[in-house]
Parts: structure tokens; sequence; C-alpha cells
């Protein structure tokens, strides 16, 4: 009874103020808001009461959109590896010398072999410059001192892109050589595959499966004493269970494995960032590598 009784006092007070032309605002009505139809029905019904919400949301789009500091978001040197006996940055604004950060090994332009002034690009810490190698007759020659030996537990990172692929020969990454006892060893793309070889081996003991395009990639070479490894981009792509020469280095080159004599092999393209470690990486390390760290 009571409800009846306050119907009517509400009808009541709606009929007065309809008489009044007043607008009564029914206190169960919620507006429902960002409809089209809404909008279009009417001003009344398009209240923008979710401006406020819709101005943080944009905000945090923004966020999203802006640029991320991928350095900032990995612990400096999480997982950085031990052994480092040669780190060639090629980040050097200028000059002929190539710097050795890790070891004391800096190497010399030759023939034209020109900086460009931009690493690869996934790289997670600063990285200014590469080398870039015309296929003719460019190359660097590197210093040797403390360089393991070809048949030394080591492994040799290297990032580079290919100008192009040709499926014939080989072309020279990075090489360790010692004409004097015709033995060398050797990575670079044998046939546009990913390969390690060494002097006079045919076919390359290493070699992966599938031919290189003209993107960044990384190659990482590991001799643990017993098996040679070959990761494309931190993936184990070929293994050799025999040992490597057993030679030392009397030279060591990016893009050749000899100025003298062997145009038709040389690099094309850039080549950045070439490391030598003294120890077998494991694969996580080789990963984290990969993956663009320093
Ligand atoms: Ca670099
Ligand atoms: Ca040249």
């Amino acid at each position: 009874m009571r409800e009846t009784a306050l119907e009517r006092t509400k009808l009541g007070f709606l009929a007065l103020a309809a008489q009044l032309g007043c607008t009564v605002p029914n206190p169960a009505y919620r507006p429902v808001v960002a409809r089209p139809d809404a909008e279009q029905a009417g001003a009344d019904t398009a209240v923008p009461t979710f401006a406020p919400d819709a101005a943080e949301d944009l905000a945090v789009i923004a966020d999203l959109a802006a640029p991320v500091d991928l350095a900032s978001t990995i612990a400096p040197d999480a997982s950085a590896p031990t052994g480092l006996v040669a780190h060639w940055r090629l980040d050097e604004p200028g000059g002929a010398t190539v710097l050795d950060t890790a070891g004391t090994n800096p190497g010399m332009l030759a023939n034209g072999a020109a900086r460009v002034p931009v690493g690869f690009p996934s790289a997670r810490f600063p990285n200014p410059g590469a080398i870039s190698f015309d296929g003719e007759d460019d190359y660097v020659v590197l210093g040797i001192r403390g360089l393991p030996a070809m048949q030394a537990v080591m492994s040799v990172s290297a990032w580079f892109r290919a100008t192009s692929v040709t499926t014939t020969g080989r072309r020279n990454l990075v090489v360790f050589d010692n004409r004097g006892a015709e033995e060398s060893w050797q990575l670079g793309l044998d046939r546009g595959y990913p390969a390690v070889w060494n002097w006079g081996s045919a076919p390359a003991p290493l070699i992966g499966a599938s031919r290189m395009d003209l993107q960044w990639h990384n190659l990482i070479y590991v001799f643990d004493g017993t098996l040679q490894r070959l990761y494309l981009d931190g993936t184990e792509v070929a293994r050799f269970d025999q040992a490597p020469p057993s030679a030392a280095a009397t030279a060591a080159y990016l893009g050749t494995y000899d100025p003298t004599g062997d145009q038709g092999e040389r690099w094309s393209g850039v080549i950045d960032d070439v490391r030598v470690y003294d120890r077998a990486l494991t694969p996580d390390e080789v990963a984290w590598l990969a993956a663009g760290n320093d």
C-alpha cells in the first residue's frame, strides 16, 4: 500500500512539473555512451560523459606507440659470455684502423673497404658502424696476437649482410690463415649457404641447409674440443665431429683468405661486430649473442 501511495505522489509531482514546463530527470536513467546511434538520435542522448576515460586511453596508446629502449629492459651483462679475447666492433667514425676493444689486435682497412654509419640494426647496445666490402678486392687485415689456434677450443661470432648471394663459389667473412702450413679456418658462405671450411676442404665440413638472403644475420662457430658447431641466428645449422686443423693463425682477415690471390671469394656486403672467445659458448650464450646483446 505504501508503494501505491508513493506512485501516486510521484505521478502527481510529474504532472505538476509538466504543467509548469519543467524537465524532471529520471533517477533510473543511465546514459549509454559511445553508441553511434545515440549520437544520431540527438544531442541529449550523446552526453560525452566518457571523455575523461577516453583521454586516459589515448594517453596509454601514445605510450605504447613510443619507441621502446630494449637495452634498458635487459639487465646489463646478464649473461655476457666470458673468454672474449678479441672484439672488432667496427664502430670507429673514420680512419683506416679498426680497434679491438677486448684485446690487442687492431686491424686495417684495405682496397676501399668502407665504413657505413650504422651497424646491424637488432643490436641492443649502441652500434654506430660497420664495414662494407665491394666483393672485388676489399678486405680488413686483423692482428693475431693471442688469437686461439685453429684447433683450440674457441668461438667466433660475426654479423653480416650480403649484397648479393651467388650459387657458386665461396665468400669469406672471417678467416684464420697459415699459409706456410697450408691450413686455414674460414667462416662465410659456400654457394650461398652459411658454412665453415678449411684449406682445400671440399665439401665444407660445416654447411647449413638454407641459402642466405640479403638481410642481416648472425653466424657463430663453436669448437668445444670434440664437436664443431655452426649456429645461424642462434640456431644450430651444422655440426662436424672432427677437429679443425692444428695450425696457429699467422694471419687473420675479414672479407678474404688471401689479399693477393683470392679474387672471386671476397665478401660482398657488410660485416659487423666480430668476436673471438677462447672457450666454447653454450647454446644459451649463443642465443644471447644472436639476440643482439653485448
Ligand atoms: Ca658495429
Ligand atoms: Ca675496392
